[in-house]
């Protein structure tokens, strides 16, 4: 859903602007430094990018779903690490608060996430418990007004940078699966927490994965999501539900850079006498990467629009990220291709964004998590 096509432009325009004047002349400096420039940070902040997705009464931009496409299409255009910095609060890292806080916590948290004040994290993954999210270990006791947790989070994006960690623990000891686990806020300076060094990772320099390491870390009984015990496996799954349409957007956007770069490359780029987009085999790895764009794109947007009427969307956000990210893959590597031996070079974007963009197929549910998730919703539905 569109709410004013007018305002939504203009932002649009606004955010492509950016993205061309500041964001891809930076993309190599940050990959350099592996760290992200304060005056870009700033700017983000000041645009309103890292609260686009949060609801206008805590100070966000109360964008849609359609609209929030939109933006990661834009947004994404440049190198995925800069969204990567303002997704968490849109995202993982906010959207649990959105969706099952409680007032208080709304009031706490959003309107600082939706300000850039403060950045949130969405701890889920352990050393033991990837896709099997459902088994994770890490422990809250409860004691008298507080929790006390203990355990390990692993790859958990923007940890080093957070403020603030939705986590999800087993409250439940008797209940091995998703029934006996919560959701809580907590706060960075709590005592017992710390974060590891920085992951080394393939690609996405500039953006920042560790573990989070609790070590009898007390909590207020407030700081559980929505109040609630044995909620946080869910709210985690519908975080993970935009989270995911999320993704499918910011592959359409980063392919069509890509793509666009490829496209200049083969019309400059000579052999034979002639410009390499001449020849049909080449025009071949274009043409396919266009058309599986475009049906990224049409899918990311009919969920998106699904979404804002309220549908439940968990097998159409799959189905999106599932394709939208095998799609920007093969577009990469097509994209390597054409580039020939300068495909391979530092020199060229394209090298970089190869290697970034390989994450996509792994991270917010594997493709093959995908893959179970929509034929799990498909028989369900066919059983009634
Ligand atoms: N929205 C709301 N509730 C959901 C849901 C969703 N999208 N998906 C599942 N649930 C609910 C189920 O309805 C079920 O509730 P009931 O027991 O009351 O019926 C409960 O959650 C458990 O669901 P299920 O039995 O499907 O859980 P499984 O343990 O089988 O796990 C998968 C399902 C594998 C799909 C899940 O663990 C998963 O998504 N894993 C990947 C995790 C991931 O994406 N990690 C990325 C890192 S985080 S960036």
């Amino acid at each position: 859903m569109i709410q004013d096509a007018e305002t939504l432009g203009l932002l649009l325009e606004s955010i492509r602007r950016f993205v061309r004047e500041r964001l891809i002349p930076a993309e190599a400096a940050v990959t350099e430094a592996d760290a992200m420039p304060a005056d870009i940070v700033r700017e983000m902040r000041e645009m309103g990018l890292f609260g686009y997705a949060l609801p206008r009464e805590y100070g966000g931009l109360g964008l849609t779903t359609e609209e929030q496409m939109h933006v990661a299409f834009e947004l994404c255009y440049a190198s995925p690490v800069f969204r990567s910095y303002v997704g968490t609060n849109n995202g993982i890292g906010g959207m649990g608060i959105v969706i099952d806080g409680t007032p208080e916590q709304k009031e706490r948290y959003l309107h600082r996430l939706a300000a850039g004040e403060i950045i949130g994290s969405f701890a889920l993954t352990e050393p033991d418990n990837g896709s099997d999210a459902g088994g994770l270990k890490t422990f809250a006791r409860r004691d008298g007004d507080h929790y006390v947790i203990n355990g390990t989070k692993r790859y958990i994006t923007n940890a080093p940078e957070a403020s603030i960690f939705t986590l999800m623990a087993r409250t439940d000891a008797s209940q091995k699966g998703a029934a006996g686990v919560s959701a809580f806020i907590v706060e960075r300076d709590t005592p017992g927490l710390s974060t590891a060094p920085p992951d080394r990772k393939m690609g996405q320099r500039g953006s920042h994965t560790s573990d989070v390491i609790l070590q009898d870390v007390r909590v207020p009984a407030s700081a559980l999501i929505g109040g609630v015990e044995g909620q946080g496996f869910k709210t985690a799954m519908k975080v993970l539900d935009r989270a995911r349409l999320n993704i499918a957007a910011v592959c359409v956007g980063i392919a069509q850079r890509m793509l666009d770069e490829t496209l200049a490359y083969a019309m400059q780029r000579e052999q034979f006498g002639q410009p390499i987009a001449g020849f049909q085999l080449v025009q071949a790895m274009l043409a396919d990467s266009k058309a599986e764009i475009y049906a990224a794109r049409c899918m990311t947007l009919d969920a998106a629009r699904q979404a804002d009427e309220g549908a439940n969307i968990a097998t159409e956000a799959s189905c999106a990220k599932l394709f939208a990210s095998e799609m920007c893959s093969r577009v990469a590597d097509r994209c390597v291709q054409v580039h020939g031996g300068a495909g391979y070079m530092q020199e060229y974007p394209i090298e970089r964004l190869y290697r970034d963009v390989r994450l996509f197929r792994i991270f917010e549910g594997t493709s093959q998590i995908q893959q179970l998730v929509i034929a799990k919703n498909m028989i369900r539905a066919a059983r009634g």
